[in-house]
């Protein structure tokens, strides 16, 4: 017989939670949710709590990315739960594993005006896999374990449940909970036969690898599929790292040559949207390799699309054994433009200007940042500049706020990684603008003792905006921040430290003493207004 389980709503939702390898929890008080921390207080499961309920989401989502297991934050009724959405949609984006629950007015009184009562239901669903009220306290081990297996099944996304009041607060019984058991996505080999066979055909492929390639745990397989088939790689979001930056297949600043001269590029773990162009490669044939069939994009057509468990898929790339064509040729003219790129980066990284320039900050923090350090980026030109210069050599190091682009994942992020890894560098690159979206939750790194260092690339406007108004129109309007202002001074006043760096060389000194400072300390840089970074358009 089935081991049995007893308690009230929370203890039920925890013992599933457990059974699924969740760790933590990332939440903000509201009564509605008692339960849940009477359950985690009775048995020491950690609870982190944050100043903003959005901090707590991508608290959550840090955690899914980067140990590929459900990452959870718990929201209050209402305007708890309405808070979280930008998160939920960054993970939506992301497709990152993150489980929100949310408290709920009393489903027994529902219609008679219960504080903060609303259906969340329709709120959520666009941005989750799965959004559901649970109306009984047996059943919620079996639908925390649903959702955690939707959660958790290729293309993985976040999930939703809300608990009434009177169903959290009750006494129920259930089966004990086991883990989410997780089905691989079957692919057709046939396709990827078809897809290896081009590959290998082609003169002149590349591959660009993403996201999905990190949380399918399958970058090992991705660089035998390189190397079995020579093929340069690329790569975007969490994807970064997953070749070092020796390896002689890994490229980074080549792109536009290796995009304009490619026959064939292939898109793994990543969708075909604004970031490739909208999959639109002047005539090049696209592979397109997805880790479910409902990622095959639907705006332009692939060559080819094989969809499954990417790990998979990818061994059997590498395992293809037909002719191949010789692409050193393209290789080494990749690594030519690759080198040249890397001098002028070189160049602009050691710039001794005044007022500093970006590229100035990231030519110091490549001196200081650790291999296994995890850099976040939360800001406008700030962070491209980070993509640019920063070249994670560690797969899953990398956390951006991906093709969703929501500001104020700063805080959040950082909390989410320094739980993850308690020892290493963590450093978060952050716009001014971006700086106001988070910086509040400082305190809750302060308080719980989670050091971080963030680096505020101070511009004293919103860069990405400015520029491209200018631009456009010949003004620009609520663009402008307050010049020089001491986000220093802000994180001092919330119990971390830091200091303002205004000369290049006071750089290197300011960012050993952030690291070794043991709280949580800024590092403000205040930087040249006109420095715009060169994109060709921002609005495509
Ligand atoms: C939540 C949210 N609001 C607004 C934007 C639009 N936006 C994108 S970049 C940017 C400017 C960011 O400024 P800052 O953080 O100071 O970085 P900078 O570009 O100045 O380096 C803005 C407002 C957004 N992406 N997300
Ligand atoms: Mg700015």
């Amino acid at each position: 017989m089935t081991e049995q389980i007893e308690g009230h709503g929370g203890e039920l939702a925890l013992a599933a939670l457990r059974a699924a390898g969740v760790n933590e929890m990332f939440t903000l008080s509201g009564g509605h949710v008692f339960p849940l921390y009477d359950a985690a207080y009775k048995t020491e499961f950690p609870i982190y709590d944050v100043r903003h309920e959005q901090s707590a989401v991508f608290a959550a989502e840090a955690v899914a990315k980067l140990q590929r297991r459900p990452g959870l934050a718990v929201l209050t009724a209402g305007p708890g739960v309405t808070n979280g959405i930008s998160g939920l949609t960054s993970a939506h984006f992301n497709a990152s594993p993150v489980l929100v629950i949310g408290g709920r007015a009393p489903a027994f009184r529902w219609g008679s005006g219960s504080l903060q009562e609303i259906d969340h239901l329709p709120l959520v669903s666009p941005v989750t896999k799965k959004a559901a009220t649970v109306f009984a306290t047996d059943e919620i081990p079996a639908a925390v374990r649903d959702a955690l297996t939707t959660a958790l099944t290729p293309h993985r996304g976040p999930v939703f449940l809300d608990l009434p009041l009177e169903v959290f607060f009750s006494t129920g019984e259930a089966d004990a909970p086991a883990a989410p058991d997780v089905p691989v996505v079957e692919y057709d080999p046939e396709e990827v036969a078809r897809a290896a066979t081009l590959i290998a055909g082609a003169v002149r492929p590349v591959i660009i690898a993403g996201s999905d390639v990190y949380a399918a745990d399958a970058v090992a397989a991705l660089r035998e599929a390189a190397e079995a088939l020579q093929v340069p790689v690329f790569t975007n979001g969490m994807g970064r790292g997953a070749l070092p930056p020796q390896h002689p297949l890994a490229f980074a600043k080549a792109r536009r040559t290796a995009l304009r001269g490619a026959d064939v590029i292939v898109v793994i773990g990543t969708p075909l949207d604004f970031r490739l162009s909208f999959g639109d490669f002047d005539g090049a044939q696209v592979v397109h390799i997805v880790d479910a069939p409902g990622q095959r994009a639907t705006h332009v057509e692939a060559t080819v699309s094989p969809a499954g468990d990417l790990r998979l898929i990818l061994s059997a790339l590498a395992d293809h054994r037909g002719d191949r064509e010789d692409h050193s040729g393209w290789v080494a003219d990749l690594r030519a433009a690759e080198d040249a790129a890397r001098a002028r980066d070189a160049e602009e990284m050691a710039a001794e200007t005044d007022p500093i320039r970006p590229a100035r900050i990231y030519g110091e923090l490549r001196r200081v940042l650790a291999a296994d350090a995890v850099t976040i980026g939360d800001g406008g030109d700030f962070v491209s500049y980070a993509g640019r210069y920063l070249e994670p050599s560690v797969p899953g190091t990398w956390l951006d706020p991906g093709p969703y682009g929501c500001l104020g994942t700063g805080m959040g992020y950082a909390m989410g990684a320094r739980v993850t890894y308690p020892d290493r560098q963590i450093c978060v690159l952050m716009g001014d603008g971006a700086a106001g979206f988070s910086l509040m939750d400082v305190e809750s790194l302060v308080r719980q003792k989670l050091p971080v260092v963030i680096v505020v690339g101070n511009n004293g406007i919103w860069g990405l905006e400015k520029h491209p108004m200018r631009a456009m129109y010949g003004y620009d309007v609520a663009a402008d921040l307050q010049p020089e202002l001491r986000y220093d001074e802000v994180v001092r006043a919330l119990g971390g430290a830091g200091e303002t760096v205004a000369k290049a060389a006071d750089l290197g000194p300011a960012l050993n003493r952030a690291f070794d400072a043991g709280v949580p300390y800024l590092v403000n840089v205040l930087t040249d207004p006109a420095d715009a970074y060169p994109r060709s358009s921002t609005l495509a």
